[in-house]
């Protein structure tokens, strides 16, 4: 009988949030789990299967967040369980080349348009630090153009005007990142290509690379509009730098190619992440051989990690993208994501509000639309949000804790799960 400690006193969620305030900075290892954006103490979380989490008091809510994007199959997959339990008795780690890696990088060389060679990472943020590092590498240039209010995990590089957690908390612009750094960071609003055509123009041949979420989804979540990628990867060809798309949420979400296989783009490097760790922990970075062929230990961009290609962490993500294959899990989330898109534009109408969906991810504002950037985003009432934020929660369904986040259907999500929330959520709005 597995150990369970969850209903002995002094483990229910408010014991728990005393104890690790004392213990771990703003008692949580991410800062987004904190609530800040919404107000009142997170809850914790004991176990999660299929659309239901359950909190350490017992109670079950409908999940549409399924831990910011890898549970694209609802949590702990039978078939994802499964294998990582077998695997684990082989071993956990060895830092020495395992034949799992080799059937992921297929795997992903498979499925993604510009993806010719991979490096699998431990997270989303190693893979986009190493993108950066590996087009300073390649283009010998040192500047950096990202998109305000885009969130890249956090790279020192990349925390300026960044979006999710930062931008929640209102320090889009992290202390700690030296301003030399700083300085090598240009920021233009996203979906203003004429912004960039004139950052290009003014030093176009100091740029290594152009990052951005394809969909940006850490200011909620808005659309690039017709044409604006296609400027993007102009302009980079123009002057010679790098485009990298981050596609560590919307890879292998929005299609087995992610955004780029959606929209038609074959960016020059792609970071990757969340869905093929199928929960544990991993992230990916891949594009054209010419440039990962100056990767170590071939070429001069030295990169490296200890867990690396982890056995258990591939175990999971070959398991989840191999049920999304079988299953056609992509169709079913389209499905999934009309059924509550009409749901919610009907529990909005006439109301100052805006839903925004493409696939599975999803954005409730509390502003008429559409969201196109951040300023826009920034408009939405961040107070109206935390109430309904609350509001949901004591009904049992659990939203993104901010405004300025994603939210995320999973194939568990059946239709009736999904008509029974969109009824308690119409009937949250019809009081907005
Ligand atoms: P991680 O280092 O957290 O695995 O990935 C960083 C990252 C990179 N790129 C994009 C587009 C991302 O959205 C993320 C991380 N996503 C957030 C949710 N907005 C993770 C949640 C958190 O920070 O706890």
């Amino acid at each position: 009988m597995p150990h369970d400690s969850t209903h002995l006193p002094g483990n229910h969620s408010q014991d728990l949030w005393k104890r690790a305030l004392d213990l771990i900075p703003g008692g949580v290892n991410s800062p987004v789990r904190a609530f800040k954006g919404v107000g009142g103490e997170p809850f914790f979380v004991t176990k999660a299967k299929g659309f239901t989490i359950t909190d350490a008091d017992g109670r079950d809510y409908v999940d549409f967040v399924g831990t910011w994007g890898p549970a694209i199959l609802g949590h702990a997959p039978d078939c994802v369980i499964g294998a990582v339990r077998e695997a684990a008795l082989n071993g956990t780690s060895f830092g020495i080349p395992n034949p799992l890696e080799v059937e992921m990088a297929e795997t992903i060389c498979r499925l993604v348009p510009s993806v010719e060679k991979v490096r699998m990472v431990n997270s989303g943020t190693e893979a986009v630090m190493s993108c950066i590092r590996l087009a300073r590498g390649v283009t010998a240039r040192d500047r950096i153009v990202k998109f305000e209010g885009c969130y890249h995990g956090h790279v020192d590089s990349l925390l300026v005007k960044a979006g999710s957690g930062a931008l929640t908390l209102g320090q889009p612009d992290s202390a700690g990142i030296p301003s030399a750094l700083a300085e090598l960071t240009i920021t233009v609003p996203f979906n203003d290509i004429e912004a960039l055509k004139t950052v290009f123009r003014e030093g176009g041949k100091e740029i290594a690379a152009v990052i951005l979420e394809p969909v940006p989804a850490n200011a909620g979540l808005y659309l690039p509009k017709p044409g604006f990628l296609e400027g993007v990867q102009a302009l980079c060809r123009e002057y010679g730098a790098l485009l990298i798309f981050d596609e560590v949420m919307t890879g292998f979400r929005l299609a087995p190619g992610g955004a780029q296989e959606v929209f038609g783009i074959r960016p020059d490097l792609t970071a990757m992440g969340k869905v093929i760790g199928g929960g544990l922990p991993v992230g990916a970075f891949g594009g054209r051989r010419n440039l990962m062929d100056w990767l170590a230990p071939l070429g001069p961009v030295y990169q490296a990690g200890t867990l690396s290609g982890n056995p258990l962490a591939l175990t999971a993500g070959l398991a989840q993208l191999r049920e999304m294959e079988r299953i056609n899990g992509w169709q079913l989330l389209e499905e999934l994501g009309m059924l509550f898109e009409e749901g919610m534009r009907r529990a909005i109408h006439g109301k100052e509000m805006t839903f925004q969906r493409i696939g599975s991810m999803f954005c409730l504002y509390f502003r008429q639309g559409p969201i196109l950037n951040l300023a826009d985003a920034k408009e939405s009432d961040t107070t109206a949000f935390a109430h309904f934020f609350h509001q949901a929660l004591d009904r049992g369904i659990y939203l993104a804790p901010s405004q300025f986040e994603a939210g995320f259907l999973s194939t568990a999500h059946s239709p009736e799960v999904l008509e029974d929330g969109l009824k308690t959520l119409t009937d949250i709005l019809k009081g907005a």
